[in-house]
């Protein structure tokens, strides 16, 4: 659905999000008045296992789309064909609940050296909420989709583009069908407008751009969409071939109709060569403290360190904590609520002496990859992973390293209470 519409200036946009918000959110750059984008406004956020919505960062490239929900339906194509109605979604189906933690894969964009295109995110740019709606499974089947093997599921947002280009996105369609909902609800609350209203694809654990917001239409298709692929006008490919690959400099990524190996972190290890951000790769954030102000140790002269971790599609084996910027690391006590898709959280104990520290988080997968030190140079490209560095990449994307996500910290002396008698 692309329609003539002149950019008005974005900035009103995001003022009226961030007044929605209530202000939890803090505006990051938006390029050239392209991307709407909101970040968490705190890092105190990743002390806690659900982002307040208030706190759930807001990223996307259009203007919001004005949808009446009486009127909206989701159409389908492919193998499958009908249109559904946001009543039916909500009544005619299974009801669940996923929780899910949303990373932009530009999330960490901004620790690049040189710097990268686009929005310049640190570490604000993931969050995790319970989506409420009805599965894909329950939807795509009754409509007549019979082996799922091999194929795609398509997702295009309602969203119009200025630029006659469709957002278009193309998931497997066994991950469609083991754990993706069109979701009407974002912890508990109807759907805000900016997160996608009325209705949104949930994909669990994958990188945000996946998960498209105000759903217009799902097709099952034998390939990830490439260009020309839809009856529609304008640019249908760029989202899914172009923007949110891997890749070296001034590379154009081959638009491929297909990949055996879905996992990001494998694709980046040499499955394909310009990799797709599907799942989120192995990624934590220390929350507390957060280096806002100076701590006190408790009596035991212990500071609780507090934080998140997450592993897109596989689960999360192990979290360090340094506090010494890097020379030394411990085990973090992995505690909490856990589902597949969205992140643990972990503590440490530190036993901390007066004066400043740096504190470093890394978290291993159950795969036993673990959290790279930094970014490399531009040239590397895949020898840095064995450097134990994540590849600079020319658009920024899925980003992981550990020690630009680190925290100073200042510890006071205690003051021991006056002995009494
Ligand atoms: N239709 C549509 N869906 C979209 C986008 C968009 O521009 N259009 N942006 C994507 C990107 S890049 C991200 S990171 C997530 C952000 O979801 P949120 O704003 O609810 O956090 O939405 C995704 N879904
Ligand atoms: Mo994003």
């Amino acid at each position: 659905m692309v329609t003539e519409q002149p950019r008005t200036n974005r900035h009103d946009e995001i003022s009226a999000i961030a007044k929605a918000k209530d202000g939890g959110v803090t505006e990051m750059r938006d390029e050239a008045d392209k991307y709407t984008v909101l970040g968490a406004a705190r890092r105190r956020t990743f002390a806690n296992w659900l982002t307040p919505i208030e706190e759930h960062f807001v990223c996307h490239r259009n203007d919001i789309p004005a949808i009446e929900a009486d009127e909206w339906t989701v159409s389908l194509a492919g193998h499958v064909e009908g249109d559904i109605s946001m009543a039916d979604i909500k009544t005619e189906y299974p009801t669940v609940a996923v929780a899910h933690t949303m990373e932009c894969a530009g999330n960490g964009r901004g620790q690049h050296r040189p710097e990268t295109g686009s929005v310049q995110w640190g570490f604000e740019a993931a969050a995790t909420a319970v989506w409420t709606g009805t599965p894909v499974s329950s939807i795509l089947p009754v409509h007549g989709i019979e082996s799922p093997e091999n194929r795609w599921l398509t997702t295009i947002g309602g969203d119009p583009s200025d630029e006659e280009d469709v957002f278009a996105r193309s998931i497997p369609l066994t991950k469609a069908l083991d754990d993706c909902i069109l979701a009407y609800e974002m912890n508990g609350e109807p759907l805000p407008r900016e997160h996608g209203y009325p209705v949104r694809l949930i994909v669990p654990g994958w990188y945000g751009v996946n998960n498209v917001k105000w759903v217009d239409e799902l097709m099952i298709t034998d390939s990830m969409v490439t260009e020309g692929s839809l009856e529609r006008p304008g640019k249908h490919a760029y989202w899914q071939q172009v923007a949110y690959r891997l890749h070296p400099a001034g590379v154009e990524p081959d638009p491929l109709e297909s990949v055996d190996t879905i996992d990001t972190w494998e694709q980046l290890e040499g499955a394909v060569e310009h990799p797709y951000t599907f799942d989120a790769n192995v990624m934590s954030i220390i929350g507390t403290p957060d280096g806002s102000s100076p701590v006190t140790p408790r009596t035991d002269g212990t500071v609780e360190v507090c934080g998140v971790a997450w592993a897109g599609d596989d689960a999360i084996e192990r979290v360090e904590i340094s506090v010494d910027g890097g020379d030394t690391w411990a085990d973090a006590e992995l505690f909490g609520p856990d589902y597949s898709g969205a992140w643990r959280l972990f503590r440490y104990d530190w036993a901390a002496k007066a004066g400043r520290h740096v504190l470093l988080s890394r978290a291993t997968d159950e795969l036993y990859r673990r959290q790279p030190k930094t970014i490399s140079d531009p040239h590397a490209w895949r020898d840095a992973l064995a450097r134990d560095e994540f590849p600079w990449n020319e658009g920024g994307y899925a980003a992981n390293a550990v020690e630009p996500n680190g925290v100073e910290i200042t510890v006071l002396e205690r003051e021991e209470p006056a002995s009494s008698g």
